[in-house]
């Protein structure tokens, strides 16, 4: 019996949260990885729980050996001062693809972000696949920074690295921008899904969102790997469309293009 094996860093987080129940699967074991204690496994539940820091690579080699994919979630989710971001995030993704690579793991799927390219105007029609980097944060730098590094170990190594550009994975959207950017967390194990099955994606950047109605971000590299979403923010907005923030019709980032954002300390 062939047991497919799944490492998920960051499992403890909101994502890696929402995504435990719904990539479970028979004949598929995860790997569960977080610097935070994870709730221990449920009886029945085919999981493995791991605390160490993405940044630690003897850590990461051990937490690699014997895995199929490597789902790489784990880091700051929000802007944080340099140092952090370039530690956890930046040193933490480098770490991740070294382990994979080391222990032989042929596929690493990473949480990129639409803060990659936040600074792009909102106003430009529908945002292609690929969009040239423009971060709107330190932590949309460490996007921009593990998609270069994912390109550099395919090139380099030929691991299969896709990287998701994700809008906002939420239970549900919670405000009206999210009417364009939400992936429903169901739509977001789809994508997993679909980028974890597809024959030699090689080297990929997707943008991660839901069929949204008010979408304006491409979904055409996604579909080309298989995605098939199935949910649309739309039907929250008579709730959420009166609760639009200054920057959301501004850029693509919306509200870390705030100047309030800049440099925390
Ligand atoms: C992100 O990258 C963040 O991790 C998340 O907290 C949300 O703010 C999301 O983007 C978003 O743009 O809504």
């Amino acid at each position: 019996v062939t047991t497919q094996q799944l490492l998920i860093t960051g499992a403890a987080g909101r994502v890696g949260t929402l995504m435990r129940p719904r990539l479970a699967r028979p004949g598929r074991l995860l790997r569960l990885l977080d610097i935070a204690p994870l709730p221990a496994p449920g009886a029945g539940e085919a999981v493995e729980t791991l605390q160490a820091s993405v940044t630690d690579l003897d850590a990461m080699r051990e937490a690699c050996a014997g895995v199929d994919a490597v789902i790489h979630l784990g880091g700051l989710s929000t802007e944080r001062p340099w140092e952090q971001i370039l530690d956890t995030n930046i040193n933490g993704s480098y770490t991740v693809l070294e382990a994979a690579r080391r222990a032989g793991v042929p596929r690493v799927v990473f949480a990129s972000s639409n803060h990659a390219v936040g600074f792009h105007p909102a106003d430009q029609g529908e945002a292609a696949d690929y969009l040239f980097p423009r971060p709107d944060t330190f932590y949309g730098v460490s996007k921009v920074a593990g998609e270069a590094l994912g390109s550099l170990y395919h090139d380099r190594y030929s691991l299969d690295v896709i990287c998701l550009r994700i809008g906002s994975c939420f239970e549900r959207p919670l405000n009206a921008r999210m009417l364009a950017t939400w992936l429903a967390p169901d739509d977001c194990a789809r994508l997993l899904e679909a980028v974890l099955a597809a024959p030699e994606p090689g080297f990929k950047v997707v943008w991660g969102i839901s069929a949204n109605t008010r979408a304006w971000w491409s979904l055409a590299q996604a579909r080309a790997l298989g995605y098939r979403p199935q949910c649309d923010a739309e039907q929250f907005a008579t709730e959420l469309g009166d609760m639009v923030g200054e920057f959301d019709h501004r850029y693509l980032g919306g509200p870390f293009c705030s100047p309030e954002l800049d440099a925390p300390k």
